[in-house]
């Protein structure tokens, strides 16, 4: 007899639990060697994601509950990987669509709702956090309903049931107000509504939604059996792109339990299945019967709508502590980047050691050169560039929906910043104690703006985005409004000259850094750059006679992440990034130089 399953995926805006409920389930249905402690979310397992507190890519995982067997797949919130989401919706019938008790529907809840509605797929709402104590379960209800609503829902995905509940505290109710001490409620209504698996008899059909990797197997290639059955040595071919059918041998044949993998020798129709052996294959392929192949529809996948320019690293620091280093280790690991990100492109220019690369949003690239430097390899990139079209002879640019939680009285400054940024404001309304405000905001306008908006409101401002639409192109937007202190020579700084250049803005750079000619070592208080000497020598007597402590006065330098130093740079300007440091520069080091590229607009 084959196991009744039910495949579902977690879909929800960034931050609203969905890891958190995964690992509840997993725990309240697994039995975990003694032993086996997790302080951490077990399934946010990757470096980067542990550090972030995010989930990057999304995960299976599966779990037996009254004899069924549920197939979880838990996804990314973050909007840079909602083309994943997309994506791995192929493989479920059913979606628990969390939203926060207090922040209620968000952009990306909209997004992915959306997507999963489109697919025909049986929602069932997850009210999580309602342990929080401003949380307002039952206007957020409401505002899901609406959100169906408008997203068009049928009739039968209108009449969702609504499960309420804390991840965190590892309870599940029907009622809010009733807490239980288990998250069984949830388990429950999944077998009670998410139809079951369907099987259908026929010839092989499995289309390749993501992929794995392994060090000892390498690539895995995993989808949903949608036809048929597989079985370990049976006759099997792979459809591709081009229309081609290569048999396949495969060499392992998974599926999912529990946390890890199982081989089997075969896996039934509406299973979630991992396969290893096949080489050469591309997301979106099929796996079909090599006698009778009949490949599943390509997967549409979403459009890049930032590029940025990489670039070996030249600077005069290069290769002080990178292993990877040349044109050749660049080119190799982004190509191979693209094999498996799938909303990556990376281009060639006519440089050799220069690539064009192409991804969803500043995390989606960051993400990626963050793990280049973590594996040794050192790097520039310029300024990040939203992508244009032209439709119609009409300029056309990439327009996000923008939200910003914010305390009252910091809201004029925020409405304030985003309209000189040609955001328009569409909605404003009280939210608990806060005040919450929508804008529209060309793409263009919100590179930067979370630093200022955050320096602005002291910190307390909530800010998410998400593209919507191409839209004609708003006119200019001002640029950052202060200039960059620029080293006016190779050496280590001193105390005494960064203080005596303090009323000339805001370091980024302390007292005995190394710092080189062209570097930006700090944020001009005017509009212009200037180049500055912040490496004199301290001159004993006049200090003596001032009679105090320079070190003292110093304001301690501006720390940039990696994401900050990316937002942060001008046209002319790079970042350049090692395993061990991440430093501004100037393109032109030599201002000569500088002066000349400008009057030959190389920067227009
Ligand atoms: N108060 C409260 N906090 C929760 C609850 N569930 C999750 N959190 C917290 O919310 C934060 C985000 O939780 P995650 O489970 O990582 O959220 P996620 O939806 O997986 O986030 P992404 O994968 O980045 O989209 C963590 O700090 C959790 O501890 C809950 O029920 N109540
Ligand atoms: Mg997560």
């Amino acid at each position: 007899m084959q196991p009744d399953i039910r495949n579902i995926a977690i879909i929800a805006h960034v931050d609203h639990g969905k890891t958190t409920l995964v690992d509840k389930i997993l725990h309240s249905t697994t039995q975990f060697r003694e032993g086996q402690i997790f302080d951490d979310l077990i399934l946010d397992n990757n470096d980067q994601e542990r550090e972030r507190g995010i989930t990057i890519v999304s995960k299976n995982i599966s779990v037996r509950y009254k004899g069924v067997k549920i197939n979880v797949i838990d996804t990314p919130g973050h909007a840079d990987f909602g083309g994943e989401v997309e994506r791995v919706l192929k493989l479920a019938d059913g979606v628990l669509l969390l939203v926060d008790a207090f922040e209620g529907t968000m952009p990306q809840t909209r997004f992915v709702l959306q997507k999963a509605l489109q697919l025909g797929l049986k929602p069932i709402v997850v009210v999580n956090k309602v342990d929080k104590p401003n949380c307002r379960p039952e206007e957020v209800y409401e505002q899901v309903f609406d959100l169906m609503f408008n997203l068009d829902a049928t009739e039968e995905q209108l009449d969702f049931k609504t499960v309420y509940g804390s991840s965190k505290q590892g309870w599940m109710s029907l009622d809010w107000k009733v807490p239980t001490d288990t998250i069984s409620p949830l388990l429950d209504t999944i077998l009670e509504v998410i139809p079951p698996a369907v099987v259908r008899e026929g010839t092989v059909q499995m289309q390749i939604t993501s992929l794995d990797y392994s060090t000892f197997v390498g690539r895995i290639a995993i989808g949903r059996v949608h036809r048929g059955v597989i079985k370990l040595n049976s006759n099997l071919a792979i459809s591709r792109a081009d229309g081609s059918v290569k048999k396949i041998k495969i060499k392992e044949l998974q599926v999912f339990e529990g946390l890890g993998k199982l081989s089997v020798q075969e896996v039934q129709c509406g299973e979630i299945c991992a396969i290893t052996g096949i080489e050469d294959f591309e997301i979106g392929d099929t796996i079909v019967d090599a006698d009778a192949p009949e490949a599943l529809p390509r997967i549409a996948v979403d459009e890049p709508t930032m590029n940025m320019l990489f670039t070996i690293n030249n600077s005069p620091f290069y290769g002080q502590d990178g292993k990877f280093v040349t044109s050749r280790h660049l080119r190799e690991r982004l190509f191979k980047e693209t094999e498996k990100n799938l909303a990556m492109r990376v281009q060639e220019t006519d440089k050799e050691d220069t690539f064009l690369v192409f991804g969803r949003g500043i995390l989606h690239l960051s993400v990626l050169i963050e793990t280049m430097r973590r594996e040794g390899y050192e790097l520039q990139v310029g300024q990040p560039q939203v992508i244009y079209r032209e439709e119609e002879g009409q300029k056309m640019e990439p327009i996000e929906t923008l939200v910003v939680d914010v305390p009252e009285n910091f809201s004029g400054k925020v409405i304030e910043l985003a309209t000189q940024r040609k955001g328009e404001l569409l909605i404003m309304e009280p939210k608990g104690d806060m005040q919450h405000l929508e804008f529209k905001i060309p793409s263009r306008g919100l590179i930067g703006l979370r630093n200022t908006v955050l320096t602005a409101t002291q910190g307390e401002a909530i800010m998410n985005h998400r593209f919507t639409e191409y839209a004609p192109f708003k006119g200019a937007i001002p640029e950052r409004n202060s200039g960059s202190l620029i080293s006016k020579d190779t050496g280590t700084t001193t105390a005494y000259s960064i203080d005596k250049l303090q009323d000339r803005g805001a370091f980024f750079v302390d007292p005995g850094d190394e710092v080189y000619l062209g570097q930006v070592i700090g944020m001009h208080t005017r509009d212009n750059d200037l180049v500055v000497n912040a490496l004199e020598g301290k001159k004993l007597t006049n200090m003596r006679a001032s009679g105090t402590d320079d070190s003292v006065r110093i304001a301690p330098k501006r720390n940039f992440s990696l994401e900050e130093a990316m937002e942060y740079i001008q046209k002319d300007e790079f970042v350049e990034i090692t395993p061990k440091a991440i430093r501004m520069r100037k393109i032109y080091l030599d201002e000569g130089e500088r002066k000349r590229m400008e009057k030959k607009h190389e920067f227009a």
